[in-house]
């Protein structure tokens, strides 16, 4: 296995690309989902059935981490990929997007920022040298810049004054990263809605010379036009021999549509959180495992799926589970919507190879408009 983190693209299709990184724990296919594991698990899932069902690698976050069990104890435990027994690649949001979401009484300066937990009202800093540190203490092989995330609408002078800082902060955590040939410390663009600052961004982060790029504050309340008209105008602004993640996205129509933009990697809480309140995704769209309507249906989810979850359980069961709040409801429902989404990028993998991206996404589309069976 390769001691340097590397990426390369294989093929593409239109602006679509299928890649490979490699680095020392492992090949990353691009495009590719990193199923969420915010605080060391993929909620409801063993790593087994994780790395089962196609998921090259995780994604674990700085701020849950730091608050519980805590960085420096994970260090001594070996490291988060032995801690939570995930030896593959793990890629760590900074913790600024999760401040900002679930904290109290958060304050950003030039230096970094203060906060207190939201679990205990704990007091905590976090400048973009401590959020390198902590990544680095977790031993994650992917880290992310410390960014300021503007929640949109908003107006452009705060856009622009986060965006300015984000870059700024994106080179102190260059700095406070150095030369670590095996892993990678990935910017990342930020500028609200607003072409001008988006390509700003992105042309002043990739003359950092990372080795990739993400694309953040999408997703934030933004129609999905908004997020896409971003995508065209960001994605030919970074360099294309280097990965492009775009966070916390999305719903498998984001995904292809970003996918045909130039986005490598995605991450989003939506099947794993979808899974606990009774949510299935399919071939056929979005079912929802409370209604009614499955009280008396013998027949399963996805007769075609090869995942047991969709393919062996009667919709009448997975009803009953979830309607009694059961554990194993939650856990059937992810594995079914993590199952779905990597055979969803295995697809797009496959088509982008095979030069019919646009086909196969008509196709999926199709399916997905015929709605559920
Ligand atoms: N910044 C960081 N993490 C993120 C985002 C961001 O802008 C988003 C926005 N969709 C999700 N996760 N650091």
């Amino acid at each position: 296995m390769s001691t340097e983190f590397t990426f390369k693209v294989l093929a593409t299709d239109g602006k679509a690309r299928r890649g490979e990184i490699t680095m020392p724990r492992g090949t990353i296919r691009t495009p590719a989902f990193m199923p969420v594991g915010t605080g060391g698990t993929v909620k409801t899932m063993y790593m087994d059935q994780v790395r089962d069902l196609g998921a090259d690698i995780i994604l674990g976050n700085t701020y849950h981490l730091m608050l519980r069990p805590g960085a420096e104890r994970v260090a001594r435990l070996g490291g988060l990929h032995e801690f939570a027994r995930w030896p593959h690649p793990i890629l760590t949001d900074s913790g600024g997007f999760q401040v900002m979401s679930l904290s109290k009484l958060r304050k950003i300066t030039e230096k970094g920022v203060t906060f207190r937990s939201h679990i205990d009202g704990a007091p905590y800093e976090m400048s973009p040298e401590r959020s390198i540190e902590i990544q680095g203490l977790l031993d994650s092989d992917i880290q992310m810049q410390l960014d300021e995330c503007t929640a949109l609408p908003a107006k452009e002078r705060e856009i622009e004054r986060a965006m300015e800082l984000s870059l700024r902060w994106a080179d102190r955590c260059k700095t406070a990263f150095g030369d670590q040939p095996g892993k990678a410390m990935f910017g990342i663009v930020q500028g609200g809605d607003n072409a001008r600052l988006r390509e700003r961004s992105a042309q002043s982060l990739a003359s950092l010379g990372l080795k990739g790029y993400a694309v953040g504050g999408l997703a934030v309340g933004e129609p999905q036009d908004v997020m896409l008209d971003m995508l065209d105008v960001t994605c030919p602004e970074l360099p294309a021999d280097k990965p492009r993640y775009l966070m916390g996205v999305g719903t498998p129509d984001d995904i292809v549509k970003s996918v045909a933009r130039g986005i490598d990697m995605f991450d989003c809480v939506m099947p794993t959180r979808a899974g606990r309140h009774g949510l299935a995704y399919t071939r056929r769209g979005k079912v929802n495992l409370r209604n009614a309507r499955h009280a008396d249906d013998h027949r399963p989810l996805d007769e075609e799926s090869d995942c047991p979850a969709a393919r062996d359980y009667s919709r009448a069961y997975l009803h009953h589970l979830v309607r009694s709040q059961e554990a194993l409801g939650a856990m059937l429902l992810t594995w079914n919507n993590l199952s779905y989404y990597q055979s969803l990028m295995q697809g797009l993998r496959d088509a982008i190879e095979q030069g019919r991206y646009a086909e196969h996404v008509a196709e999926v589309s199709e399916g997905w408009a015929r709605g559920d069976i």
